[in-house]
């Protein structure tokens, strides 16, 4: 666990004894340590590892604190916590949020006004109620009112893909403008980020007035949050923000650095700068007041001697040294995947026929697919039996009468039992040419026994792929506790393929596991779990994700030819 993470825990029991008007002296405790945490250089993992004791000697922790952090980092959950939470009404801790609304506060307010929400706050400060209370006034009020306003425009950061779809109208309203010359969206949206805060478009013009004119009056605008000629920013109102910055073409390539960012790599980039006495910033490359690039983003990199970046890379994640060191990797590409290891079928919860999803992917030009239809414990999905999967096996033989070039082989989507089991038998498991196991139930087991069960799965002779490794859905459930670490080793050990599943609220494994998982040699998948021919196109979803984690296409198995993919299966 994170440093920055224990801390938060910390930050949260202060916050909610505060709230509960607990000994001042204590709540101080718990700020101090979680401040000391989180600036602390040392990961607190590795102190507890050499010492027992490394703890204690921190200032302002004492046995009683150390354990409780030593508790945090190995299990991740503080008991205390739980119980605070439990004892707070409400959305109470929400309210902390609004700038403004600190625990003493919030505290009044719930005692007070009886508010415990961040609707009832908003109602209370409407009916100028807040500004009655003691130390509170007209300006505090007008301050806590704006701060829920810009909460509920800021608090949902929006899946990429949906960001996509309401983007993708306006950005092709722009280019038809007159007076755009480039443009590009650049920010979290161009890194290619899982899930963006808002999205930042970027134009070249000579004519910015116009420009902004036409963004302004674009039709899905709901509000707008600022206007000038060169930089602008709306609400749509589907309630994604988007931020406009119109430069001048000679700008355009520092322009687009910039806001591509990430800002840890920007700030990176400038430091380099610094040191060959040159001035990095959004409008250029300058030596002294003399521009001297710019104009392209290549001539950002090539002024601190590196090749250019792609996008997905720049997070300050070790990709400046490997720059510096002509070790770059060369990302995986949609063009390079030639099967699709896991998709649906109507014979389970798919909404196509198994005809139907042969013949697109046939269309799609790929080599060879798997159908992998759900096994009987994923009942709501009507997964199915052992007789299930020989009736399919029959249907596969048959549809592989229909098409020349594509191998279709026979898969099955297993469920990884509570203890590590799968949900299909040896015998029909040998059938099989594709095995991929993963997890539909039981989330809430502890880290070491998830772990556990997976690894148990993965022990299995006739297991190719861990589908979803992490079981999380963006943005509503988050991933079931497990060690990836050890879930690496054992599908290293056992020659087991991690997918990367494409499935846009799914994206799992994650960038950082990707990474981890590459590193460690072992070989992903990239499958868009469809189940509906027009999920096929997740692919490309799955291959920004590969790209975030350096994946080149030989770390992808499915790049490879059928031959080989099929040897790789003969385990
Ligand atoms: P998001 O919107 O939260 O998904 O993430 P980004 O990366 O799109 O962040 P955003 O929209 O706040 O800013 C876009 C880019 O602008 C960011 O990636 C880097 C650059 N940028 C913003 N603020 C700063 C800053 O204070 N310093 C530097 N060096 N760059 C910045
Ligand atoms: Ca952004
Ligand atoms: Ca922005
Ligand atoms: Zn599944």
């Amino acid at each position: 666990m994170e440093n920055i993470q224990i801390a938060k825990t910390f930050e949260e029991v202060a916050d909610l004894l505060e709230i509960q008007g607990a000994n001042p002296f204590r709540v101080r405790a718990y700020r101090n340590a979680a401040r000391t945490i989180g600036t602390l250089a040392t990961p607190i993992e590795s102190l507890l590892k050499n010492d027992g004791h490394a703890l204690e000697e921190l200032p302002g922790i004492g046995a009683d604190l150390a354990g409780k952090i030593a508790r945090v980092c190995r299990t991740g959950e503080l008991p205390l916590l739980t119980q605070l939470t439990h004892k707070t009404p409400g959305s109470l801790v929400a309210m902390l949020r609004i700038p403004g609304v600190g625990p003493k506060r919030a505290r009044l307010i719930y005692e007070k006004l009886g508010v415990k929400t961040l609707a009832q706050l908003e109602k209370a400060a409407r009916a100028g109620r807040l500004s009655e209370l003691r130390g509170m006034g007209k300006t505090l009020e007008r301050t806590i009112l704006q701060g829920i306003e810009q909460d509920k425009a800021h608090v949902a950061r929006v899946p990429l893909a949906e960001a996509e779809a309401y983007v993708r109208p306006l950005v092709e309203m722009l280019r038809s403008t007159p007076g755009v010359e480039h443009l590009d969206v650049a920010g979290s949206f161009r890194r290619r980020s899982e899930t963006v805060g808002d999205v930042d478009i970027l134009v070249a013009s000579r004519h910015a007035p116009a420009v902004a004119k036409a963004f302004l009056g674009y039709r899905d605008v709901a509000r707008v949050l600022a206007h000038g000629d060169t930089k602008c920013s709306v609400v749509l109102r589907s309630g994604l923000q988007v931020d406009l910055r119109i430069v001048a073409r000679s700008s355009y390539g520092s322009a687009l650095h910039y806001f591509t960012g990430s800002k840890p790599h920007n700030i990176a980039i400038r430091l380099l700068g610094v040191k060959r006495h040159l001035k990095i910033n959004e409008y250029g490359v300058f030596r002294g007041t003399k521009q001297i690039g710019g104009r392209t983003e290549a001539e950002v990199f090539d002024a601190v001697g590196l090749p250019w970046i792609p996008p997905e890379l720049r997070e300050n994640r070790g990709e400046i040294e490997a720059a510096r060191a002509r070790h770059l990797p060369r990302l995986v590409e949609l063009a390079d995947l030639r099967g699709d290891l896991q998709m649906h079928t109507d014979a389970t919860d798919g909404k196509n026929t198994l005809a139907e999803m042969v013949a697109a992917c046939e269309a799609r030009g790929y080599e060879y697919i798997a159908i992998t239809d759900h096994s009987k414990a994923v009942r709501v999905a009507g997964g199915l039996t052992k007789a299930g999967f020989h009736a399919q096996s029959r249907a596969i033989d048959a549809a592989r009468k229909h098409v020349s070039k594509l191998v279709v082989l026979k898969g099955a989507e297993v469920d990884i039992l509570d203890d590590g089991s799968l949900d299909l038998d040896d015998a029909t498991l040998g059938e099989l040419d594709v095995v991929v196991v993963s997890v539909h139930s039981r989330f809430n087991m502890s880290k070491a026994e998830m772990t556990r069960r997976i690894v148990r799965a993965l022990q299995h002779p006739r297991v190719h792929i861990l589908g979803h490794p992490t079981g999380r859905l963006i943005g509503k459930r988050e991933p079931y506790p497990v060690d990836m670490a050890e879930i690496i080793k054992a599908a290293r050990d056992h020659g087991v393929l991690l997918e990367i599943n494409a499935q846009p609220d799914r994206l799992d494994l994650n960038d950082l596991h990707i990474h981890m998982a590459r590193q460690a040699g072992v070989r992903l998948v990239i499958s868009t779990d469809a189940h509906r021919i027009q999920e096929l196109d997740w692919a490309r979803h799955g291959v920004d994700q590969a790209r975030r984690g350096w994946c080149e296409a030989k770390d992808v198995a499915n790049t490879s030819r059928a031959t080989a993919f099929r040897k790789l299966l003969d385990k």
